[in-house]
């Protein structure tokens, strides 16, 4: 079945929007606070963020896009009691950033995805993430809706569901605390969903627990999925308490090969392994030990938020932000890898994403994996699956479109947000989304 249907897992990578900036929002994010207020660059971050996705096709990799969203957000505006005229200079100035942020950039929040493979239905389901716990990310669902629901629109394929409510005992930040650990795609997987608190504790601590055990138990039900084949992962106090806000910061999967750091989970990823059926596949567990690399050095350089991804004729890469090189500890762990003939990763590249990075956005912040069949891959709608020409396109759109310096006071501005009207209005036309945005309805 799997090779008759020509499985294939594809990463839909957020586009980053023409007003990608440091406003010092996240709590929890070390990166994104010890940035505020430093002048961004977003054409350069649109670039980084091309050229990823440039290499992953170079590699033999499906690619998609996901395009970046309207700023100011008119939903959030009405929200604030504006009028549907208002400008963003109309918005108070402590809120211009968060209606200004770029943040949808990172798609591993987007949503949580089930393949086919797994449901119930034997649709694609994808759960928009509520992303409640931080306010400029909160504003996210709806234009994420929108846009899941244009690209996966044939309903006898895909179901993009409602995000989950907006109340913290279901707070939701998507696949970033999602992982499918699978022999091939087109087989039934084992779903680890990772959580940092459960429905109704108060654990306390320095940071927001952002994904709840109840949040991703509802979408587990309402994707269908085999309840003996989900398991739940608390994520470990120590590891959220030093900045990993999201579990990708510290484990990556790909197929059956878990690569992550000894703190990650709270209880060892052996004795969670042992609630698993007999029949589910065998997982090669790659732990990463604190003497190796300490916490800190993999939180500050993103090890762990690298992509890890198989080529087709199955060699498996890593793909990791070139802050690896900054730490030693890090830097040697990639090299005794990449020097290891059995080692399950056969390769390693590393990225400059320094624009994103700065935010505590890595390579696998960037993107949403989306494991599909052919003909769910030719059911999409729009062109939204990368091609060379269509990034040398996008190249183009982005030198011609986006500022390359970025400050604090800028957002307040309304050329901006009228400047990134005109870039996405075209951007529509050329991934052929019709009218996507607010402003075009
Ligand atoms: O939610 N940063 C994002 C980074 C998201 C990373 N995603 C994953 N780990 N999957 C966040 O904290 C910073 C924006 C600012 O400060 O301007 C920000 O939203």
């Amino acid at each position: 079945m799997t090779a008759d249907l020509n499985w294939q897992e594809v990463n839909f990578d957020g586009l980053v929007g023409p007003t990608h900036n440091y406003a010092g929002l996240s709590v929890g994010n070390k990166a994104s606070l010890s940035n505020a207020n430093a002048t961004s660059n977003p054409r350069a971050a649109a670039r980084q963020g091309l050229a990823k996705m440039r290499l992953m096709l170079s590699l033999g990799v499906p690619q998609g896009i996901l395009p970046p969203h309207q700023r100011p957000d008119p939903q959030l505006l009405a929200e604030l009691g504006l009028p549907a005229s208002a400008t963003i200079d109309q918005v108070p100035g402590d809120l211009r950033s968060i209606a200004m942020s770029a943040s949808a950039m990172w798609t591993a929040n987007a949503a949580t995805v089930s393949p086919s493979a797994d449901t119930g239905d034997g649709r694609l389901h994808i759960t928009p993430a509520n992303l409640l716990t931080i306010a400029h990310r909160c504003v996210e669902p709806p234009q994420t809706t929108a846009i899941l629901r244009t690209i996966f629109s044939d309903r006898h394929h895909f179901m993009v569901h409602e995000p989950l409510p907006r109340h913290s005992r279901f707070s939701d930040e998507g696949a970033a605390n999602h992982n499918r650990v699978v022999g091939d795609h087109g087989q039934p997987a084992i779903h680890l969903f990772v959580y940092g608190r459960e429905d109704g504790e108060d654990l306390g601590g320095p940071f927001p627990r952002r994904q709840t055990k109840l949040a991703g138990k509802l979408i587990a039900d309402s994707h269908g999925l085999d309840p003996s084949r989900v398991v739940f992962a608390r994520q470990s106090a120590k590891a959220i308490d030093a900045g990993a806000f999201h579990n990708d910061v510290v484990a990556v999967v790909n197929k059956t090969v878990v690569f992550y750091h000894e703190d990650a989970f709270e209880r060892p990823l052996d004795s969670l392994l042992s609630e698993m059926p007999p029949d589910a596949p065998g997982i090669h567990a790659v732990q990463v030990g604190r003497e190796r690399v300490p916490l800190d050095a993999a939180i500050r350089t993103y090890l762990f938020n690298s992509q890890l991804v198989s080529l087709p004729q199955g060699k498996m890469v890593l793909i990791t932000p070139d802050n690896v090189n900054d730490e030693d500890s890090t830097r040697r762990c990639l090299e005794e890898i990449a020097a290891d003939p059995n080692h399950p990763i056969a390769e390693v590249h590393t990225m400059n994403l320094r624009q994103s990075m700065r935010n505590g956005g890595g390579p696998a912040c960037l993107r949403l994996r989306v494991a599909m069949a052919g003909p769910q891959r030719d059911a999409l709608t729009g062109r939204v699956l990368a091609t060379v020409s269509l990034l040398d396109e996008l190249e183009r759109w982005v030198d011609h479109h986006y500022r390359d310096v970025l400050t604090a006071d800028d957002l307040g501005d309304p050329s901006l947000a009228e400047e990134s009207g005109a870039a996405l209005d075209e951007l529509t036309q050329i991934l052929q989304l019709g009218s996507l945005y607010p402003f075009q309805q």
